[in-house]
């Protein structure tokens, strides 16, 4: 079929084109996606590891290198054909290393989950010893949870939070890692909303005779505009997913040292990956570039300046917010502190079209699958174009829908007040 200038130009805009060739193909997926478009219009997306991507990310994700075979790295590719596949990378790369002050940058791999594995291939043996932060309070499956592989393949130690102020317990650290020398010490975390002292991680890690890897997934938007302490300097190894704060693709990314980049490009491929997913490369490139503009420093600050109006009105409507507060993207509230489980809490939520994630709590006493917490971030909403003054009328909103235990009546009147907010501040 000849395409029309018209479908050209449309091309050249993104989405619509592409939205339509699908239409033609493939009507039930086609409209799964305008589903899904619908659901993220009409919805506050509060899940503090989301955002929404821009069009030119989009467009990148949609190209034609989904098509292209690239196993290997820049200049040194397995398949012919790869001149255009290694501008791409190349400057990912570049700008990966750019935006974070890294002296090697590893842009392959498809998730965060592959971008630990292939650290902990790169420098770890099966049965080696590594610490993490406990997944019930604040870390990552991958940082050595049981039911992860990075729990079944090594000897995990875990270090927690305090009971009394829920801060990290660098002195629990320090002593456990004294006691246990573990050959890699990960840090970073999914659901811990102050700064992470990654001066005093290395410190530790120097006493134990520790590798250090961080894990900023959550935080690397903040730490690529410098509001949040950079590991890069400390750590062996970084890593993140792409696609949180940093609002690129559904991806991962390491940072290393110059003296661990053969081994650990040698893990990711050929250790676990095979051909890399060139389109998302590609989307990640357009991301860091977006990243090293002023505007994003800006993003970044509202993002925080957000989070911590949104703690402060939901902790004034009677929560309990985790720690007392947050100094990033998310804070964590104790639902149950009103009585409520973090599950309930979620579905209440959910129905009025405020979407939020349960979380277990430091010390919780609910199953995870229950919890008694619910995690709130502002990445998506600051996205929007949401300030403080719409993050006191969210608290209250969530209030609302809480207080009321899910009564159909409330949640209808709330879902109306989302869609009016909503449509105040359109995505695309
Ligand atoms: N699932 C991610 C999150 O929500 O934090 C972490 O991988």
């Amino acid at each position: 079929m000849t395409t029309t200038i018209h479908e050209r130009q449309s091309a050249a805009t993104g989405h619509e084109f592409l939205q339509r060739a699908l239409d033609d193909v493939d009507p039930q997926i086609a409209g799964a996606i305008r589903l899904e478009t619908d659901r993220q219009n009409d919805t506050l997306e509060l899940i503090a590891s989301e955002n929404h991507v821009s069009r030119a990310v989009l467009t990148a994700m949609g190209s034609v290198f989904t098509n292209k075979y690239a196993e290997g790295y820049p200049g040194k590719r397995y398949y012919g054909g790869c001149g255009p596949t290694d501008i791409v990378e190349s400057i990912a790369i570049e700008r990966a290393r750019q935006l974070f002050g890294a002296e090697h940058a590893n842009v392959q791999p498809h998730s965060g989950s592959q971008a630990n594995m292939a650290v902990y291939f790169s420098v770890l043996k099966p049965g080696d010893t590594i610490m993490g932060m406990d997944l019930s309070h604040g870390g990552h499956l991958t940082h050595g949870h049981p039911l992860s592989y990075s729990g079944r393949d090594f000897n995990v130690v875990a270090y927690h939070v305090r009971k009394d102020d829920e801060l990290i317990d660098y002195d629990e650290m320090e002593r456990l890692a004294e006691e246990h020398k573990p050959r890699l010490i990960i840090c970073g975390a999914s659901a811990y909303s102050r700064v992470i002292d990654f001066k005093r991680i290395r410190e530790i890690c120097d006493k134990s005779g520790s590798l250090m890897m961080a894990d900023i997934a959550h935080i690397a938007g903040l730490v690529a505009a410098g509001l949040h302490p950079s590991p890069v300097p400390h750590a062996d190894f970084v890593t993140t997913t792409t696609h949180k704060t940093l609002r690129g693709p559904r991806a991962g990314l390491v940072l290393c040292k110059a003296e661990h980049a053969k081994d650990l490009d040698r893990a990711l491929f050929p250790g676990i990956q095979g051909g890399p997913l060139v389109h998302i490369i590609a989307a990640k490139a357009v991301a860091f570039h977006e990243a090293l503009q002023p505007q994003f420093k800006e993003y970044q600050a509202q993002i925080i300046r957000n989070a911590r109006a949104m703690a402060k009105a939901v902790g004034d409507a009677g929560f309990r917010i985790v720690s007392g507060g947050t100094d990033n993207h998310l804070f964590m509230t104790d639902v149950f502190s009103k009585g409520i489980t973090g599950k309930d809490g979620q579905n209440f939520l959910e129905a009025a079209n405020i979407t939020v994630n349960k979380n277990t709590i430091p010390f919780d006493t609910q199953k995870p699958m229950v919890a008694s917490g619910i995690r709130i971030g502002t990445p998506a909403v600051t996205t929007r174009g949401l300030r403080e003054p719409e993050m006191v009328t969210i608290a209250g909103l969530i209030a609302r829908v809480l207080d009321a235990r899910g009564d159909a009546g409330v949640i209808a009147q709330v879902k109306k007040d989302v869609k009016e907010l909503c449509d105040r501040f359109p995505i695309y």
